[in-house]
């Protein structure tokens, strides 16, 4: 659709809302200021960059297809990054792993990171205007092959690990000082056991007590906020995942953490949206990792399905977008990566836009007054509401291509840059 065309079909569409009490100028406005947390590891596999041909392995996570023109560089993944960003309208962060150093030709182990292998992405961050994030990461390494890290009962293991994530929340805090951005630091361990375990107990009071050790340097929140993310299960982790949902929830309302809630991480009839709400009446603020769980994998591209649309609603609604970092957790090695992150990240956007264009006055009132009918019918309705068009208005103000134009984009994308790297 053109410029004129967008510009008078918001016109109708925001009279529209308009006359449902919806304030479409203020909708724009909060929507503008949604900052997603951009996951570097769409771009290449999880491979990351430790060494010429490091690649996933072990974690319980799996990539799979070889769709070409993965980057196999950080020059490559940053061209890449900043492709998907001038596609998507609005400020974002980017979330980087351990593993995405830049150890030159040395092989720098995980307990000898330091913020000084991450120059080179505060650099690109403050060029491109960009905050980060970060993660450890505590799989792809021969001590994590035994299926336990931080609950390791090999004590030498453990403490491997526990060096490991220290230095990340030092490179984070770090981050956060040179950014002026608290930087978002999000612990997932692999941690379980394909078969049935005897010794759960163990494991997660050895969980406990390594994460008592790391969090014993108190970083300040403006330069770091710790989070801390469950799992039901991963492949060669069926049977026990130590740190599960309880382990977690409990940890972070008691020691003052951000609970990480992936929504590939529940059963599938669990709604992490319906969870939003009651996180919050415990822990101060909760990171998102958005996802699409499809069978076994939970890490399919986001896409607008009543899943995501539940979060976003129900951060909405309980008016807490500035306690909810909103990050994206998927990897499809299959489609063109850079397409992969610029459709789960606009349908994650989308999603809040919706959320944010909802009636909530007039809804909230019908269920206060028991008008069940009315509620559950405006809901219905609301799915056909020019929702669109407030979108590619919204686009086209942050200079951004609207609707489906992107698809060309990044068809050029493909072959001017990217089938250009396949050896
Ligand atoms: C794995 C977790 C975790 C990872 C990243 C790479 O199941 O979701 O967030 O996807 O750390
Ligand atoms: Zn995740």
């Amino acid at each position: 659709m053109n410029e004129k065309k967008i510009k008078s079909a918001y016109q109708l569409a925001k009279e529209e809302y308009d006359s449902l009490g919806v304030d479409v100028k203020q909708v724009i406005s909060k929507l503008g200021n949604i900052s997603l947390s951009l996951h570097c590891w769409q771009g290449d596999d999880v491979g990351g960059f430790e060494t010429p041909d490091s690649g996933l392995s072990g974690g319980g996570i799996q990539v799979t297809g070889n769709y070409p023109g993965k980057a196999g560089n950080v020059s490559e993944l940053r061209s890449d990054l900043e492709k998907v960003l001038s596609l998507l309208p609005g400020k974002h962060r980017i979330n980087l792993h351990a593993i995405y150093g830049e150890f030159g030709n040395k092989r720098v182990d995980r307990d000898e990171i330091r913020p000084d292998h991450f120059q080179g992405w505060i650099y690109w961050a403050r060029a491109n205007k960009l905050k980060l994030d970060f993660n450890p990461t505590l799989f792809s390494h021969p001590k994590a092959d035994t299926g336990f890290t931080l609950s390791s009962k090999n004590e030498s293991v453990r403490k491997f690990w526990i060096e490991h994530v220290k230095r990340c929340r030092e490179i984070g805090e770090y981050f956060g000082l040179e950014l002026d951005s608290s930087c978002v630091h999000n612990i997932w361990i692999p941690d379980g056991t394909k078969d049935t375990p005897v010794d759960r107990y163990g494991h997660r009071s050895l969980l406990k007590e390594s994460l008592d050790e790391i969090f014993e340097y108190g970083i300040p929140e403006k330069y770091l906020k710790d989070s801390v993310e469950s799992k039901l299960f991963g492949i060669g982790s069926e049977s026990f995942v130590v740190g599960s949902y309880d382990f977690y929830l409990a940890y972070a309302a008691k020691n003052n953490k951000m609970i990480c809630l992936d929504n590939g991480h529940f059963h599938p009839t669990e709604s992490v949206g319906d969870k939003i709400s009651s996180c919050l009446q415990f822990v101060n603020e909760i990171l998102l990792h958005l996802t699409r769980g499809v069978r076994w994998d939970s890490d399919h591209v986001v896409t607008m399905n009543d899943e995501i649309l539940l979060i976003a609603q129900e951060v909405v609604r309980s008016d807490a977008l500035s306690r909810v970092h909103i990050g994206l957790d998927f990897f499809d090695a299959s489609i063109n990566r850079v397409g992969a992150y610029v459709v789960g990240a606009r349908a994650a956007l989308k999603s809040f836009l919706y959320a944010l264009l909802e009636p909530k006055d007039i809804l909230l009132k019908y269920e206060e007054e028991g008008r069940n009918f009315e509620r559950l019918a405006l809901l219905e309705e609301m799915k056909t509401k020019p929702f669109g068009v407030v979108w590619n208005y919204y686009c086209l103000k942050n200079g951004v291509i609207p609707d489906e134009g992107y698809i060309c984009e990044i068809r050029k994308y493909e072959n001017e840059v990217l089938l250009k790297r396949w050896k």
